[in-house]
Protein backbone atom coordinates (compact mmCIF):
# COMPACT_ATOMS: atom_id res chain seq x y z
CA UNK A 1 0.00 0.00 0.00
CA UNK A 2 2.72 2.56 0.66
CA UNK A 3 4.80 1.87 -2.38
CA UNK A 4 1.68 2.33 -4.47
CA UNK A 5 0.49 5.85 -2.85
CA UNK A 6 4.02 7.15 -3.22
CA UNK A 7 4.03 5.92 -6.98
CA UNK A 8 0.72 7.74 -7.38
CA UNK A 9 2.11 10.93 -5.86
CA UNK A 10 5.88 10.26 -8.22
CA UNK A 11 3.64 9.81 -11.18
CA UNK A 12 1.11 12.78 -10.69
CA UNK A 13 4.36 15.18 -10.43
CA UNK A 14 5.74 14.03 -13.55
CA UNK A 15 2.66 14.50 -15.30
CA UNK A 16 2.66 18.07 -14.03
CA UNK A 17 6.07 18.49 -14.56
CA UNK A 18 5.89 17.35 -18.19
CA UNK A 19 3.07 19.77 -18.90
CA UNK A 20 4.85 23.07 -17.42
CA UNK A 21 5.94 25.76 -19.60
CA UNK A 22 3.93 24.36 -22.81
CA UNK A 23 0.31 24.52 -21.31
CA UNK A 24 0.07 28.03 -19.14
CA UNK A 25 -3.56 28.65 -20.23
CA UNK A 26 -5.67 29.28 -17.32
CA UNK A 27 -8.07 26.82 -18.50
CA UNK A 28 -6.09 24.07 -18.65
CA UNK A 29 -4.60 24.81 -14.93
CA UNK A 30 -7.67 23.86 -13.22
CA UNK A 31 -7.36 20.32 -14.58
CA UNK A 32 -3.80 19.38 -13.20
CA UNK A 33 -3.45 17.37 -15.58
CA UNK A 34 -4.65 14.46 -13.81
CA UNK A 35 -5.81 12.34 -16.72
CA UNK A 36 -3.49 12.17 -18.59
CA UNK A 37 -1.99 8.76 -19.73
CA UNK A 38 0.78 9.43 -21.85
CA UNK A 39 2.84 12.27 -20.49
CA UNK A 40 5.11 13.22 -23.77
CA UNK A 41 3.37 12.05 -26.64
CA UNK A 42 1.16 15.89 -26.83
CA UNK A 43 3.76 17.75 -26.05
CA UNK A 44 7.20 16.91 -28.08
CA UNK A 45 6.00 16.51 -31.99
CA UNK A 46 3.33 18.75 -32.55
CA UNK A 47 2.52 19.02 -35.85
CA UNK A 48 3.10 22.24 -37.42
CA UNK A 49 1.34 22.69 -40.67
CA UNK A 50 2.86 24.42 -43.50
CA UNK A 51 0.47 25.34 -46.77
CA UNK A 52 2.42 26.28 -50.02
CA UNK A 53 1.31 28.30 -52.48
CA UNK A 54 1.51 30.90 -54.93
CA UNK A 55 2.69 33.22 -53.32
CA UNK A 56 2.49 32.43 -49.81
CA UNK A 57 3.68 30.48 -47.14
CA UNK A 58 1.55 29.98 -43.59
CA UNK A 59 2.74 28.86 -40.42
CA UNK A 60 -0.59 27.44 -38.18
CA UNK A 61 1.16 28.74 -35.22
CA UNK A 62 2.60 32.24 -35.10
CA UNK A 63 4.19 31.45 -31.61
CA UNK A 64 4.93 28.22 -29.82
CA UNK A 65 7.10 27.42 -26.89
CA UNK A 66 10.96 26.23 -27.21
CA UNK A 67 11.11 22.01 -28.45
CA UNK A 68 11.30 20.14 -31.31
CA UNK A 69 8.03 20.59 -33.74
CA UNK A 70 7.47 18.40 -37.10
CA UNK A 71 6.77 21.18 -39.69
CA UNK A 72 4.75 19.69 -42.56
CA UNK A 73 4.31 21.38 -45.72
CA UNK A 74 1.88 20.37 -48.42
CA UNK A 75 2.42 21.92 -51.86
CA UNK A 76 -0.85 22.97 -52.68
CA UNK A 77 0.17 25.39 -55.56
CA UNK A 78 0.75 24.12 -59.39
CA UNK A 79 4.51 24.58 -59.53
CA UNK A 80 7.15 22.88 -57.46
CA UNK A 81 7.88 24.42 -54.01
CA UNK A 82 10.30 23.52 -51.53
CA UNK A 83 10.40 24.91 -47.56
CA UNK A 84 13.22 26.34 -45.78
CA UNK A 85 13.50 27.25 -41.71
CA UNK A 86 15.82 29.73 -40.43
CA UNK A 87 16.45 31.29 -37.29
CA UNK A 88 19.15 32.05 -34.77
CA UNK A 89 21.73 31.35 -36.88
CA UNK A 90 20.56 27.69 -38.10
CA UNK A 91 18.51 26.19 -41.22
CA UNK A 92 16.40 23.91 -42.07
CA UNK A 93 16.08 22.89 -45.85
CA UNK A 94 12.96 20.45 -47.55
CA UNK A 95 13.69 19.01 -51.22
CA UNK A 96 11.78 20.59 -54.25
CA UNK A 97 8.00 19.29 -53.36
CA UNK A 98 6.23 18.70 -56.50
CA UNK A 99 2.49 20.33 -56.92
CA UNK A 100 0.34 17.93 -54.72
CA UNK A 101 3.60 16.88 -52.48
CA UNK A 102 4.48 17.14 -48.83
CA UNK A 103 7.68 17.35 -46.89
CA UNK A 104 8.28 17.12 -43.26
CA UNK A 105 11.75 19.24 -41.73
CA UNK A 106 11.95 18.53 -37.86
CA UNK A 107 13.45 21.38 -36.21
CA UNK A 108 14.69 22.12 -32.48
CA UNK A 109 13.74 25.89 -31.92
CA UNK A 110 15.17 27.61 -28.90
CA UNK A 111 13.82 30.98 -28.20
CA UNK A 112 13.83 33.87 -31.33
CA UNK A 113 12.17 34.59 -34.58
CA UNK A 114 12.01 32.44 -37.23
CA UNK A 115 11.83 32.92 -40.91
CA UNK A 116 10.14 30.41 -43.30
CA UNK A 117 10.37 30.51 -46.78
CA UNK A 118 10.32 29.04 -50.46
CA UNK A 119 13.98 28.83 -51.26
CA UNK A 120 12.90 28.43 -55.06
CA UNK A 121 13.68 30.45 -58.26
CA UNK A 122 12.47 29.78 -61.81
CA UNK A 123 11.00 31.13 -64.74
CA UNK A 124 8.11 32.42 -62.49
CA UNK A 125 11.10 34.55 -60.84
CA UNK A 126 12.10 34.35 -57.15
CA UNK A 127 9.28 32.53 -54.98
CA UNK A 128 10.90 34.29 -51.99
CA UNK A 129 10.46 37.36 -53.33
CA UNK A 130 7.21 37.04 -54.59
CA UNK A 131 5.34 36.46 -51.24
CA UNK A 132 6.33 33.35 -49.98
CA UNK A 133 7.48 34.12 -46.96
CA UNK A 134 6.51 34.70 -43.29
CA UNK A 135 7.67 34.53 -39.77
CA UNK A 136 6.73 32.39 -36.49
CA UNK A 137 8.13 33.41 -33.30
CA UNK A 138 9.71 30.92 -30.19
CA UNK A 139 9.12 32.35 -26.76
CU1 LIG B 1 7.97 28.29 -54.24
Amino acid sequence: MRTTSKLAALSLAFALAACAGTDDSAANDTQAGLATPAPTATHDTAVIEVPLTEWSVVVSQGVVSPGTFNFHAMNQGTYTHAFEIEGNGQEWKSDPIPPGGTATLTPTLTLGTYTVYCPITDSQGNHRQKGMSTTFTVQ
